[in-house]
């Protein structure tokens, strides 16, 4: 009788004190935080239906070109094998030779509707095409500079059939922007004098206006993807950038715009002094994937990655490594299985046309994503321990785990844990849900998948139903044990 008051006591001190910690914790965590008035705006993820829907794309397109791709990475009879879309900084490359490549754009195999076609068959449901690269050439008719489009032989707006083209397909378009600008007179990699300050102050009214003017004149772009933040003269630019950030988010509710876009006033990019993420995901991860969940910090992210080693724009000779349909299947399977989306960048030539390597690659890809989408499209991080037959995704709020599977066990036994009180209920191959597969509890939660390895020279994909646990469920092993 007298013991049961104690009992209460020790059990409601306990939780006083796990409160306490708790809240602790908090309160001190907050006292480190530095008042930041251009930090992040928000902590956690965005839960509304535009980025919901952006989270779920798993693959997409990214567009790299310009005038880079006229010389494809050749000057005067030379082949270079830097980024092709870099060849105006280079010494070799004298910058008027450069500038007037304006006048020899004329993409005359240009169609924005083939383009779309080849993203759609390949499985991409959002592209990122660049408005304007490092170059300042702006694939639309700015009226903020000469150096665009309206100015070429072509004439013609390229951003208008490129947005209605895919928004037709049914593609996300996001209009990737470089802030830093070779060509406007006002730009600088740094302001050190007084001079440079004036230049500067007309260079961000020129960026501003562009910024609005795209979002005027493409409503159906869904974000804006930056680029070339990196420079000194754009990470001092703190106020300047949040106060914009804020104007194009009132002009167009629900944008998505990544954390390349500003830095905060200390000069931290992409995570704030305080560490929080700013912009709606990630943007740091350029030709690499994270390795495991802990890398991506609760964020939304996406992988941009190139089929060559580092060539974004056309390059007429694509040297060293040239990545496979599986290697870029397995990645994005990989990205998706730890919470992220992979984009996959094309370089279209000069004259409009799409190499036939990426096609051959895109179709590949498609051919692969017709069979397995469902393990790629709105699935995520499946909490499941990595194996070494690939990754593993989850479909949000369905009991569904897809396994894509890449190394074949000899043994053909796929070794499966799921969490605790979950069980399978039923195993099949994605692309014959008639193939049942034999399951086998050989530990408490952990699992065989057979699965008939002889068939299969692509990577594919075992789908686990799982259940609730029942309570009875003891396995042979745990018998054993006893
Ligand atoms: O310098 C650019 C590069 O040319 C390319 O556009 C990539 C794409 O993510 N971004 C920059 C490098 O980070």
């Amino acid at each position: 009788m007298v013991r049961k008051p104690i009992k209460s006591f020790i059990i409601l001190h306990l939780l006083f004190l796990l409160i306490a910690g708790t809240t602790g914790t908090v309160y001190a965590q907050n006292a480190e935080k530095i008042k930041l008035k251009h930090g992040s705006h928000r902590e956690g993820k965005r839960t509304d239906a535009i980025m919901q829907k952006w989270r779920g794309n798993g693959l997409g397109q990214f567009i790299h070109w310009g005038l880079y791709a006229i010389p494809g990475g050749e000057w005067n009879g030379k082949q270079y094998n830097g980024a092709a879309e870099w060849i105006r900084s280079w010494n070799e490359m004298p910058k008027p030779a450069y500038d007037s490549l304006i006048y020899k754009f004329n993409p005359v195999n240009f169609n924005a509707d083939q383009w779309a076609a080849i993203a759609k068959d390949m499985g991409a449901r959002y592209v990122t095409i660049t408005t304007k690269h490092h170059d300042g050439f702006c694939l639309w008719p700015s009226k903020y500079t000469s150096y665009t489009v309206a100015n070429s032989p072509w004439k013609k707006d390229i951003m208008k059939p490129l947005v209605d083209a895919y928004d037709k397909a049914g593609i996300d378009v996001i209009l990737y922007f470089s802030i830093m600008d070779w060509n406007h007179p006002g730009w600088r990699y740094d302001i050190k004098t007084r001079a440079d300050s004036i230049a500067f102050e007309g260079f961000k009214k020129f960026t501003r206006n562009q910024l609005i003017e795209l979002l005027t004149m493409y409503p159906k772009a869904k974000g804006l993807w930056f680029d070339g933040t990196w420079d000194k003269s754009w990470i001092k630019q703190a106020k300047f950038a949040d106060e914009l950030e804020a104007e194009m988010r009132k002009l167009r509710p629900g944008l998505i715009i990544g954390s390349r876009f500003r830095a905060d006033e200390y000069g931290k990019r992409h995570f704030d002094s305080n560490n929080v993420l700013m912009g709606d995901y990630e943007q740091g991860w350029e030709r690499k994937l994270p390795n495991t969940i802990a890398d991506v910090h609760g964020n939304d992210w996406d992988c941009v990655m190139t089929i060559p080693e580092n060539q974004w724009g056309y390059n007429k000779a694509w040297k060293g490594h040239i990545k496979t349909s599986t290697e870029l299947i397995e990645m994005t399977a990989k990205a998706v299985s730890l919470g992220g989306n992979f984009v996959l960048n094309f370089g279209p030539k000069g004259d409009g046309s799409i190499r036939d390597q990426e096609k051959r690659l895109a179709l590949e890809i498609g051919d692969w994503m017709k069979v397995n989408n469902e393990a790629i499209y709105n699935c995520g991080y499946s909490g499941l321990e990595k194996q070494d037959w690939g990754y593993s995704t989850k479909k949000t709020r369905i009991d569904k785990i897809y396994m894509v599977v890449f190394n074949i066990p000899v043994s053909g036994a796929y070794r499966v844990k799921l969490p605790a009180k979950t069980a399978i209920a039923k195993s099949y191959l994605l692309a014959d849900q008639n193939q049942v597969l034999k399951v086998e509890e050989v530990h408490t939660n952990e699992y065989f998948v057979y699965a008939n390895p002889a068939s299969q020279s692509k990577p594919f994909v075992i789908v686990l139903e799982t259940k609730k646990k029942e309570r009875s469920g003891e396995n042979n092993y745990d018998k054993a044990k006893i």
